[in-house]
């Protein structure tokens, strides 16, 4: 019997996004937490750089063998146990697809890190409220260009892509949370606030949520 453990903490989007992966295949793993803020950051301990040196969470360990990158487990998680897919069958279509879920990973996300908000305090005095502000444009940013793109396209249906969820929604949900948890004003991004709240409403998305996970605080 396959086995599996998911390292993560439960504000972390990306453990979020994989948390919805693992939930929409039916995996549930052991669960490792590794918090990010106390003790200078868990995720700094030697221990944690043996599994990931880059000193970011998740990292999921199958069966021994240990991955990294929110969006390579859950790819490989995708291969393994193909139902439900996370990516549509056509070559377009997952171009569209990953082409969103990378809006979010790839530009949105990182630039809004603990450790580049870390590194805004302590390097160039940047307080709480300037932190805030970075998070929101740099959010906000994204999020225009994603609700243009979903808004205006046909192949957009209850879900970012079809009536389907994808590793898009599985980017965008978190990255949602995150808008709010820095009090950015979802207003002008209704489309992506209707797919959310139809995400939400799928369980997979809803047990995966921050709030319900056995290490919220
Ligand atoms: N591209 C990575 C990003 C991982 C990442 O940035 N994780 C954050 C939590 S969402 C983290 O571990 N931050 C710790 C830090 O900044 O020190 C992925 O998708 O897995």
């Amino acid at each position: 019997m396959s086995e599996f453990a998911l390292y993560g903490y439960f504000r972390s989007s990306a453990a979020f996004r994989v948390r919805i992966a693992l939930n929409l295949k039916g995996i549930a793993p052991e669960l490792r937490f590794v918090h990010l803020l106390k003790d200078g950051g868990q995720q700094h301990t030697a221990e944690y750089r043996r599994l990931n040196p880059q000193a970011l969470i998740p990292a999921l360990v199958h069966d021994g063998h240990t991955i990294t990158q929110s969006l390579a487990i859950i790819e490989y998680l995708d291969e393994i146990a193909p139902a439900p897919p996370l990516l549509p069958r056509d070559a377009l279509g997952r171009a569209r697809v990953r082409s969103i879920a990378y809006a979010v990973a790839c530009d949105i996300h990182p630039v809004n890190n603990l450790r580049v908000n870390q590194y805004l305090k302590a390097e160039l005095g940047a307080d709480g409220e300037a932190q805030l502000a970075w998070q929101r444009h740099w959010i906000g940013l994204g999020f225009a260009a994603l609700e243009t793109m979903l808004a205006n396209d046909p192949a957009t249906g209850a879900f970012c892509h079809g009536d389907g969820a994808t590793i898009a929604d599985i980017c965008l949900i978190p990255q949602m949370a995150n808008a709010r948890r820095v009090g950015l004003d979802l207003a002008p991004y209704p489309t992506l606030a209707r797919i959310e709240a139809h995400a939400l409403a799928h369980p997979a998305f809803d047990a995966a949520k921050p709030a319900s996970q056995p290490d919220a605080e």
